[in-house]
C-alpha cells in the first residue's frame, strides 16, 4: 500500500491556513528526466489565524529537495527542517513580518506515467495540478485558499522546447549559453496553485483575436503537435463563440491580453482551465468533418465553452477548500449547458443531458459511492470529480434558475460575481448572493449540497367533476444512501401543465383566486403535500416535471393511452420525448419479464402506431426527431429494473428495434434516401439535423438484414466524406452479421492509422459490439501495436467502452469480463491511479445484479483491495463499494 492507512479528510476539520503566499517566482530548468524547479516564496501568518506554532509545513511528494533558504541567508541545515513522503516542515520561520522562502527541487518528468504535476506527453512538458498536482512540482501549501500571484520563468533547448509557455503574459525573453533559451510569464491575478500550468515543446500555434464589449482586443492561441494544425478551427471558434455568449448572457467580460489553449494527447480528463492557460486532451480540441463526428463538434464546443467560463466561476472566484468543488464545477456545467443549448437546439441539449444523468448519475447516487453534492468525507479528492458534483451539482443551479427566474438568476449572479470577485469561497455564499439578491429564502433549499440519493416522487391525481378541480398529491422519499439512513425533505420545484383530451391547453389556476396560465411551479416542500387546480371543465391529461425541472425519479401510474396522447400533444419538448420512451420502456419491461419467462416476444401495436404517428408528424427540428424515434438506451433501462438482467435487456429491446424496423420498413427508407446526402461534413443545424436522422433510420433498416440495406450502409461507410456519416455505418456494419464486416474495419484501420482520436473510435466500436466473438476481439485489440495502457484516451476507448458500454458481454455469466477488467486495474493501479480508479466503475454497481454475479464481481474487487502498492484512489473506490 503506497499509504499504509490513508487518511479521511472531512469537511468539518476545515480551518483557515496558518501561513498566507503573496507571490510566487518559479524558475523552471527543463529536462525529461530531470527538471530542475527554484521557488521564491514571500510568505507571512495569517492574520485571520490565531492557532498553530512557529513552524511551517509545506505540501510535496516525492520531490528530490536540493536547498532551503529564509530570506536569503545560508541554506537550512539538517536540523531545522524535516522532509517525508508528502510534506517539509520548517521548524521555525519569522512570526511578526513577511518573510522570503527559497526552496530548490528536482523532479522527473518522464518517470511521471500518473499525469499528475509535470509530465511528458509526446515529447512535449506540461502539467496538470488540479486538485494537488502542484505539490508533484515543488513544496507549497497546495489548497485552494492560499492565492498568489505566479511569476514564472521556464529555461529549456531551443530545439526540443521552441514554445515556452505559462499563465498569464509573457514579460521578457532571451536566450541562454548551450542552445538554450528563457521565457518569463507574468500572471497579474491572485490565484491559487491548482492553477498554474506550463507547456514546453515543439508546437504550432493558431491565432485569432476576439474584441471584449469594453473595446479590448484579446489575442486567441491555440497550440498543437505540427500534423494537426488544419483541426483547430472549429475550436476556435468555439471559443469566440463563448466568450461571446459569456458576455451577452453573464455580462462576464475576459480579463488577460492573451487566451491560450493547448492539446495534448496524454491526459486524464476532459480539459483543464489554468488561467491564461487551458490545457485540453486532444480530443477537445482537434477537429475536421472527416475525422470528428456532429457529436465531437458538439462536444469541442461544449467543453471550451465549460474552460472559457471557469475563468469567472472558478478562477476569478475559487473555491475555499476541494469540498466546495460543486461551486465552481455544477455553476460551470449549467453554464456550460445554457451555452450548448443556445448554440444547438434546446430541446436536445436537455434530453442529452437529463439521458445521461438518469442513467449515470442516478446510478451514483444509488450505489455504495453516493455522497453528496458537497461531499462530507473523503480519502482521496480526485475520486469526487464525480457526475453527482458535476452533474447533480449543475442541476441544483438549474433549479435556481428554474425557480427564480432568468432575470432574478441573473441579478444572483451578479451580486455573486460583485460579493466575492478574488476570493476564495463556499456553496453556501453562491446561495446566500441568490438569496440576497432576490429576497427569498433558500434555508431548505440547501439541503440539495448535504443530502445524497435521488428523490423519488409518487404522484396522485384526483379530478372532481362537480367542483371542476384537479387535486394532484405529491409525496417525496429519499432513499438512505452511505452514512446517511434518514433523510429531510426537500425543495423541489416541480413544474406541471394540463392538457385538455383535444389537445389544447388547460389553464393552470392554483386556488380559485389566483389567476391562470399555462404552466405554474409547484413547490414541494413538504413529505407529503396536495395542490389543488380549479375551473377544470373535463379531466385534463398531467404534463409533470416539464422539462425535468428537477433531479428527482417520478412515480405516476399512466396507461400506454395517456402516454401515447402526450407523445402527440405535450407542448414541452422534454415531455413529449419523455412520453415516449415511459411508453417504449414499459413495453420493453413486459418483454424482458416475457423473456425470462421463456415466453415468445409479440409486440404491442400501440408502440407501431405512436411511432407511425411520429414519423408522420415530421417534426422540423431534426435532430429532436431523431431523438423521438429513439428507444431508451440498455443503460436507462437497466437502471429502471430491480435486478439487472443484461440478456434479457438486450434481447427485449433488439426485439422491439426488429419489429419496427420490419414494420416501418418503408418510412425509414423514405426517411433515408430524403435526408441521406453526400455532403462533406459541415457543422450547421440542418445538416447535423439531416446526418442525426437518416442515420436512426440507417440503423433501423440493419436489423432487418437484408442485402440492399447492407449494400446502403457498405456504400455510405466506403464514400462517407464526414466521421458522422462513416462512423454510424461502420457501426451498423460491426453490430450486426454484416458479409463485409471485418473488410470493413480493416480499411478503416488502414484509412485513419495515423490518426490516433480516430483509432480511439476504432476501438471502442468493436469493444461495444454485440456480436458474439467481441470479448475475443476485446483481448486480441490489447496486444495490438496500436494498443498503449499509458494514454488514457487509449484506455477509455477499449477497457472503458468494453467494461462500461458493452453490459451484455462484460456481464458474461462466465467472469471473464470481470477478470479481464481486474486484471488491467491492477496493472494501472501502478501506472496511473486516477484511470485506474475511473476504470472500477463497471464493478462498483455489483448489488445490482443476481446473486451469482454479485458473488463473482465481489470476488474481483476483493482481489483488487489485495494488489501491492494500492493507490489511495483504488483502494478508496474498491474498499468503500465493498462495504
Ligand atoms: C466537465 C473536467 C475534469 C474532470 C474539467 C477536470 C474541469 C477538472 C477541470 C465538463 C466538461 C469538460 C470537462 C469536465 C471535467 C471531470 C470532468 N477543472 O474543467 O472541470
Ligand atoms: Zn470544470
Amino acid at each position: 500500500m503506497r499509504d499504509a492507512n490513508p487518511q479521511t479528510i472531512f469537511l468539518k476539520d476545515y480551518s483557515v491556513p496558518e501561513y498566507l503566499i503573496h507571490t510566487v517566482d518559479l524558475t523552471f530548468t527543463l529536462n525529461e528526466e530531470n527538471t530542475r524547479i527554484s521557488s521564491r516564496l514571500t510568505v507571512s501568518r495569517n492574520p485571520n489565524c490565531k492557532t498553530g506554532g512557529k513552524s511551517l509545513t509545506l505540501a510535496g511528494e516525492n520531490l528530490r529537495l536540493l536547498r532551503i533558504s529564509l530570506n536569503d541567508g545560508n541554506d537550512l541545515t539538517k536540523g531545522h527542517y524535516l522532509q517525508t513522503q508528502d510534506s517539509l516542515t520548517i521548524y521555525e520561520v519569522p512570526q511578526q513580518q513577511q518573510f522570503i522562502l527559497t526552496i530548490e527541487n528536482e523532479i522527473n518528468p518522464k518517470a511521471n506515467t500518473a499525469l499528475e504535476g509535470l509530465y511528458l506527453s509526446n515529447g512535449m512538458l506540461c502539467t496538470q495540478c488540479e486538485a494537488e498536482g502542484f505539490r508533484k512540482i515543488t513544496y507549497f501549501l497546495d489548497r485552494p485558499d492560499v492565492m498568489a500571484k505566479f511569476t514564472t520563468t521556464l529555461i529549456g533547448d531551443k530545439d526540443r522546447y521552441p514554445v515556452l509557455l505559462s499563465n498569464g503574459n509573457k514579460i521578457a525573453y532571451g536566450d541562454k549559453p548551450d542552445n538554450c533559451h528563457w521565457v518569463t510569464w507574468e500572471d497579474p491575478f491572485n490565484k491559487p496553485c491548482y492553477l498554474f500550468a506550463l507547456v514546453a515543446g515543439r508546437l504550432v500555434c493558431i491565432e485569432d483575436s476576439f474584441k471584449t464589449m469594453s473595446g479590448r482586443n484579446i489575442s486567441l492561441q491555440i497550440y498543437v503537435e505540427k500534423e494537426d494544425g488544419d483541426k483547430c478551427g472549429h475550436a476556435m471558434q468555439s471559443l469566440k463563440n463563448a466568450m461571446l455568449w459569456d458576455e451577452q448572457k453573464f455580462g462576464r467580460e475576459y480579463d488577460l491580453d492573451l487566451y491560450m489553449i493547448v492539446a495534448v494527447s496524454h491526459f486524464n480528463m476532459g480539459a483543464m482551465e489554468n488561467k491564461g492557460l487551458n490545457i485540453f486532451n486532444t480530443k477537445f480540441v482537434l477537429a475536421r468533418p472527416d475525422t470528428a463526428t456532429d457529436a465531437d463538434y458538439e462536444h469541442i464546443e461544449g467543453v471550451i465553452g465549460h474552460e472559457y467560463f471557469h475563468n469567472w466561476t472558478g478562477n476569478r472566484i475559487t473555491c475555499r477548500d476541494w469540498f466546495q468543488l460543486s461551486l465552481k464545477e455544477g455553476f460551470t456545467v449549467f453554464r456550460d449547458q445554457e451555452f450548448t443549448g443556445d448554440r444547438t437546439s434546446k430541446a436536445v441539449k436537455r434530453i442529452e443531458d437529463v439521458n445521461m444523468l438518469r442513467t449515470r448519475q442516478f446510478a451514483e447516487d444509488a450505489g455504495p459511492l453516493a455522497h453528496p453534492v458537497r461531499p462530507d468525507a473523503y480519502i482521496e479528492i480526485n475520486n469526487f470529480y464525480t457526475l453527482t458534483v458535476y452533474e447533480k451539482g449543475a442541476e441544483i443551479v438549474r433549479m435556481l434558475h428554474t425557480m427564480l427566474g432568468s432575470e432574478g438568476f441573473r441579478k444572483g449572479s451578479d451580486l455573486y460575481f460583485a460579493r466575492h470577485d478574488g476570493q476564495a469561497v463556499t456553496c453556501d455564499d453562491f446561495i446566500n448572493a441568490m438569496e440576497a439578491a432576490n429576497g427569498v429564502d433558500l434555508t431548505q433549499f440547501r439541503r440539495w449540497y448535504s443530502q445524497a440519493g435521488t428523490p423519488q416522487l409518487t404522484v396522485f391525481q384526483n379530478y372532481d367533476a362537480a367542483a371542476q378541480t384537479l387535486t394532484i398529491r405529491i409525496c417525496q422519499h429519499c432513499p438512505s444512501t452511505p452514512g446517511q439512513a434518514l433523510k429531510d425533505p426537500l425543495h423541489i420545484p416541480v413544474t406541471i401543465g394540463l392538457i385538455y383530451q383535444d389537445g389544447s391547453v388547460a389553464p393552470c389556476q392554483l386556488g380559485s383566486a389566483a389567476h391562470a396560465s399555462n404552466e405554474v411551479i409547484l413547490q414541494l416542500t413538504q413529505s407529503e403535500q396536495d395542490f389543488t387546480f380549479h375551473h377544470l371543465a373535463e379531466r385534463p391529461v398531467v404534463s409533470i416535471l416539464r422539462g425535468f425541472s428537477a433531479p428527482v425519479k417520478l412515480i405516476m401510474e399512466r396507461s400506454l393511452q395517456e402516454l401515447a396522447f402526450l407523445l402527440s400533444y405535450d407542448s414541452d419538448t422534454f415531455n413529449r420525448w419523455e412520453a415516449g420512451q415511459q411508453l417504449a420502456g414499459k413495453i420493453i419491461a413486459g418483454l424482458i419479464a416475457d423473456w425470462q419467462n421463456g415466453k415468445a416476444l409479440k409486440i404491442n401495436p400501440i408502440i407501431i402506431t405512436a411511432y407511425k404517428k411520429v414519423l408522420a408528424q415530421a417534426e422540423k427540428d431534426l435532430s429532436y426527431f431523431a431523438l423521438l424515434l429513439g428507444l431508451p438506451s440498455e443503460s436507462y433501462l437497466a437502471e429502471q429494473m430491480q435486478v439487472i438482467d443484461v440478456e434479457a435487456i438486450h434481447e427485449a429491446r433488439e426485439f422491439v428495434k426488429q419489429t419496427l424496423a420490419e414494420q416501418l420498413q418503408a418510412e425509414f427508407k423514405t426517411l433515408y434516401l430524403n435526408y441521406h446526402r453526400d455532403e462533406s461534413g459541415l457543422f450547421d443545424s440542418d445538416a447535423t439535423g439531416r446526418r442525426r436522422i437518416k442515420n436512426i433510420a440507417l440503423g433501423y433498416l440493419s436489423k432487418l438484414g437484408c442485402q440492399d440495406i447492407q449494400q446502403w450502409s457498405e456504400r455510405q461507410f466506403y464514400t462517407a466524406k464526414n466521421m458522422t456519416d462513416q462512423l454510424a455505418a461502420l457501426a451498423d456494419i460491426v453490430n450486426n452479421p454484416h458479409p463485409a464486416r471485418q473488410q470493413c474495419l480493416d480499411s478503416f484501420y488502414r484509412q485513419w492509422h495515423a490518426d490516433a482520436l480516430v483509432i480511439d473510435k476504432w476501438f471502442s466500436l468493436q469493444a461495444t459490439s454485440c456480436m458474439p466473438d467481441t470479448f475475443a476481439t476485446v483481448q486480441t485489440l490489447m496486444t495490438h501495436p496500436a494498443f498503449d495502457i499509458r494514454n488514457p484516451n487509449r484506455v477509455r476507448s477499449l477497457i472503458g467502452a468494453f467494461s462500461q458500454a458493452n453490459p451484455l458481454h462484460f456481464h458474461a455469466a462466465n467472469s471473464q469480463g470481470y477478470k479481464f477488467l481486474a486484471d488491467q486495474i491492477i496493472l494501472l493501479n501502478s501506472l496511473n491511479p486516477q484511470v485506474a480508479s475511473r476504470m472500477m466503475t463497471a464493478l462498483t454497481s455489483w448489488r445490482r445484479y443476481d446473486s451469482i454475479r454479485q458473488t463473482l464481481m465481489k470476488a474481483q474487487l476483493e482481489r483488487i483491495m489485495t494488489t501491492e502498492a494500492i493507490s489511495r484512489d483504488v483502494y478508496e473506490v474498491a474498499s468503500k463499494s465493498l462495504l
